[in-house]
């Protein structure tokens, strides 16, 4: 198992349209599984296999929702409350039926590092996809899950989520981007 170097604006690859995946082999296995070391080491909530440099079809999610447990009202609470993991991976992902109805998140990317942006997307999906012994699914989607595939089927097209935004807004996120680099270059 290895974490793989995540690349990040302004490298050209990232503009790559990326390849369907034909062959379901152990190659495909250990990419996935270095995919979901990379993210969770990052971390991250999702990764697209192009963010390490490789132009397949192939996404790791893990949502790493917070664990439910209970507490008395206004109980002070400093223990370490752990995560459900639910990894999950989309291989060759279609989406077939976006909601007219829009939900608003505010999106990051392993690959713009440190910046945030509100971007509009279908609120739910029919998503379609092949796990990594190639066996298809299909499922309804919303929510964050929702919001997350469809920013990691844009990588697959060589969209980032700044592409959704206008210009002047893109232009100033590349710009703190830029600005942050040079001040962190300096400090180290
Ligand atoms: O870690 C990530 N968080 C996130 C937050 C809101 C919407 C999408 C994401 S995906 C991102 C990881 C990433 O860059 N995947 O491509
Ligand atoms: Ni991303």
């Amino acid at each position: 198992m290895s974490i793989l170097p995540i690349i990040e604006v302004p490298d050209p690859r990232l503009k790559t349209v990326s390849e369907p995946v034909t062959a379901f082999d152990d190659d495909l296995k250990t990419l996935i599984k270095d995919m979901f070391e990379t993210m969770y080491d990052a971390p991250g909530i999702g990764l697209a296999a192009i963010q390490v440099g490789v132009p397949k079809r192939i996404l790791v999610i893990d949502l790493q929702e917070p664990a439910p447990h209970d507490h008395e009202d206004g109980e002070h609470c400093d223990h370490d409350h752990g995560v459900i993991n639910d990894p999950r991976v989309f291989i060759n992902p279609e989406i077939i039926n976006p909601s007219e109805e829009l939900n608003t998140y505010s999106e990051g990317c392993l690959s713009v590092p440190d910046q945030y942006a509100d971007v509009d997307r279908p609120a739910a999906i029919t998503a379609r996809w092949q796990d990594e012994d190639g066996k298809q699914h299909e499922e309804a989607l919303d929510g964050l899950l929702a919001t997350c595939l469809q920013h990691e089927m844009d990588h697959l097209e060589g969209i980032l989520f700044i592409d959704h935004l206008s210009r002047l807004k893109r232009k100033m996120v590349l710009k703190k981007l830029e600005k942050l680099r040079k001040e962190n270059g300096i400090a180290a």
